[in-house]
């Protein structure tokens, strides 16, 4: 019962099923909090064979006090530890070191403490983004855990250490690679502010690829370690289920050992998928080699027009390389087709240059090199008509595949959603198979982003061994596009906000704004752009949140929260804004898009 005086929970049935569905999943579970030196003293007293029984409930979550309640009404006891072997409540610690000195501890246990039914509680399979933060807070919570983590080389033989894609050959280098780019327009800048210099300004790509390979490599160098300091087994090897509840890890030298654990999370993720046309795997580049590419590229063709093609071609130009977008279809499939094509014209006007509707049919080696020289054959998507270009380098960004399709899920029944190899999952990240859980890119219909991988992967341990209920959100997840001109984004693109909520029902406001900065060098006017997407019948709640300037992503996590809170155009016009700054826009925004009037600015 709730304590005196407090309402019962609205869900404490649900948090009673959780509380009995944890004891009757466990063979020895101790609820304890972090501090307790008793919950301690039963731990060590039984000893590490008893160790890999135990699931040890800290009170970290908001859950607690609730749980403890649960517990009160369970048990009759208040206090922790309160420990459970077997679905048998055993009490605090005088009577679970009573109940080990007379033996009925091990009687309780059946065969004893030293049966190991499993080598681990938990096996993650894939150190990347959502691996490392699901296995890290498992073992806080007192579980054993084991990470595999492998890569299979490109098809060029580039590989990389620990951390997944995000920190080798994501998020991390594209963004320091943008940085790079940024500074050159920095510098152009910097001669209207008063600077002078005589030298030849040029950009050394080798000098850039060093310093954040070397910066990546710390990185992977702190993974390390943190597993380590959690006590998270960390393997070097390709895992692969061969039975339930077992798999095998294959490493570099073709060694194979075999592990077992009570429960799966899966987090593989995703690997640049090919065109398929002769000549692709042999002498393009994906993402995959890009970031650590030991030549520069030259004059590149990106095929391909989502976020990685265009952030890719983005941070190549702004450099000083001649760069050409192939694009199938439409810019930021997914994305405010708005923002999108304005992110493209930015592009477009500093010299990117894009080949609308025409796909690959071959590549074609001319020259050998580093860059060599690959002659591209394309075909317009309306028509017969063909497309000749010679490039330096071909980066193909056309999407990323699961991989799920050879970690053996057919040999204990993991269903996959054949079209794309993503594996659909509960609420709860479990899939069909009760004891496997997949969190991450590979999630069917899920967002494909660092942060929501790292948050379901925590969320998920604290469920599983921290009694913890609360579920990742997946609504309203802000993201960022590192174009040239960035491109930060939360909730829906106005094209689904119109789908979903009828135009009518809808009221954007939007303006183009001239960042301070941008005034003196004198360029870009007229380029930036915010758009906030209002419901009309929700008390005009802001339901899309849309800026394309510098510092789009800085801009775009703030409000993020706002709309978390609810917030609606009314609290806008009341907050504040911060002078001189682009994000104030959002605050003095009063032009309607219905009411057709004119957004261009004559000044910041
Ligand atoms: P990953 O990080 O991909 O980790 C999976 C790991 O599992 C890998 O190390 C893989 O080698 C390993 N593995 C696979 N199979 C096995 C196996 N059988 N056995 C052992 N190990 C295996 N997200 C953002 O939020 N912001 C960004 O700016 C951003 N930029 C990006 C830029 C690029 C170019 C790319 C490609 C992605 C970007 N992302 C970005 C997406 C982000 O990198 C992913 O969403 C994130 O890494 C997903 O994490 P994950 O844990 O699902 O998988
Ligand atoms: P996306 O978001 O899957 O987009 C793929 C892009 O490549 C898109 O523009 C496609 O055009 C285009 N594409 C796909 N197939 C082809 C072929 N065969 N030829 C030419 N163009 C093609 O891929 P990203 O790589 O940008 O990102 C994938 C995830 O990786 C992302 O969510 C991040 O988490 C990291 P279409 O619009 O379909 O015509």
């Amino acid at each position: 019962m709730p304590p005196p005086g407090q309402t019962r929970l609205p869900d404490w049935d649900g948090l009673k099923l959780r509380v009995r569905s944890l004891v009757g999943s466990h063979r020895v579970l101790v609820f304890s909090k972090s501090y307790c030196p008793y919950c301690l003293r039963v731990r060590q007293r039984l000893g590490p064979d008893a160790e890999q029984y135990f699931a040890l409930l800290i009170f970290l979550t908001n859950d607690g006090p609730s749980i403890q309640e649960v517990l009160v009404e369970m048990t009759n006891q208040r206090t922790v530890p309160n420990v459970f072997v077997n679905g048998t409540h055993v009490g605090g610690c005088d009577a679970t070191l009573q109940a080990y000195q007379n033996g009925s501890l091990q009687k309780l246990l059946g065969s004893g403490t030293d049966v190991k039914p499993y080598d681990y509680d938990l096996i993650v399979i894939g150190g990347g983004s959502g691996g490392l933060a699901c296995s890290k807070e498992a073992a806080t919570l007192g579980k054993k855990v084991m990470v595999l983590d492998y890569v299979v080389p490109t098809p060029l033989g580039t590989s990389w250490g620990l951390g997944g894609t995000c920190v080798n050959v994501g998020c991390i280098p594209k963004k320091l690679m943008h940085q790079a780019a940024l500074l050159g327009q920095a510098l152009k800048d910097s001669r209207k502010f008063g600077w002078q210099y005589d030298e030849q300004v040029k950009h050394n790509w080798e000098t850039m690829v060093e310093a954040i390979q070397n910066y990546i490599g710390s990185l992977n160098w702190g993974y390390r370690v943190s597993l380590r300091e959690k006590t998270v087994t960390y393997l070097n090897a390709y895992a692969e289920f061969i039975e339930p509840h077992k798999v095998k890890a294959t490493n570099r030298k073709g060694q194979e050992t075999y592990h077992t654990a009570e429960r799966f999370v899966l987090a593989t993720g995703e690997r640049p998928r090919y065109l398929g046309i002769p000549g692709d795997k042999e002498y393009c580049i994906t993402s995959d080699d890009l970031f650590s590419l030991p030549y520069c590229p030259g004059k590149t063709l990106v095929v391909g027009a989502s976020y990685v093609a265009l952030e890719c071609a983005g941070f190549l130009a702004g450099i000083g390389l001649d760069v050409s977008v192939m694009v199938r279809s439409i810019l930021l499939r997914g994305f405010d087709q708005e923002m999108a094509e304005r992110a493209g014209a930015h592009m477009e006007t500093h010299g990117v240059k894009f080949i609308r509707k025409f796909v690959p049919i071959q590549i074609e080696r001319l020259e050998e090199g580093m860059p060599g020289r690959l002659k591209v054959v394309a075909r317009s998507t309306e028509g017969s008509d063909i497309f000749e270009g010679e490039y330096n380098t071909v980066l193909i960004a056309i999407g990323r595949d699961a991989c799920t399709r050879n970690i053996g899920l057919d040999k204990i029944g993991v269903r996959i959603n054949e079209k794309n190899g993503k594996i659909p999952v509960s609420d709860e990240e479990q899939t069909n198979v009760p004891y496997v859980y997949a969190i991450g890119d590979i999630l069917d219909g899920k967002l494909e982003l660092t942060p929501v991988a790292i948050q379901a992967g925590r969320l998920l341990a604290r469920r599983l061994y921290a009694g913890s209920s609360i579920k990742c959100d997946y609504v309203n997840v802000p993201t960022t596009v590192f174009t040239p001109l960035e491109y930060g984004c939360c909730g829906l693109p106005e094209e689904r906000a119109v789908k979903e909520y009828g135009e009518h029902n809808l009221e954007v406001y939007h303006t183009l704004f001239w960042p301070l900065e941008w005034t003196v060098p004198n360029r870009d006017n007229n380029t930036c752009y915010a758009k906030i997407i209002c419901n009309k019948l929700a008390n005009n709640r802001v339901i899309g949140f849309h800026v394309l300037g510098p510092n789009a992503g800085e801009i775009t996590q703030g409000f993020a929260a706002a709309i978390k809170c609810g917030l609606t155009k009314e609290l806008l016009n009341e907050t504040i804004g911060i002078h001189p700054t682009s994000a104030e826009v959002f605050t003095t925004m009063n032009v309607t898009k219905s009411s057709g009037q004119e957004i261009t600015q004559a000044g910041c």
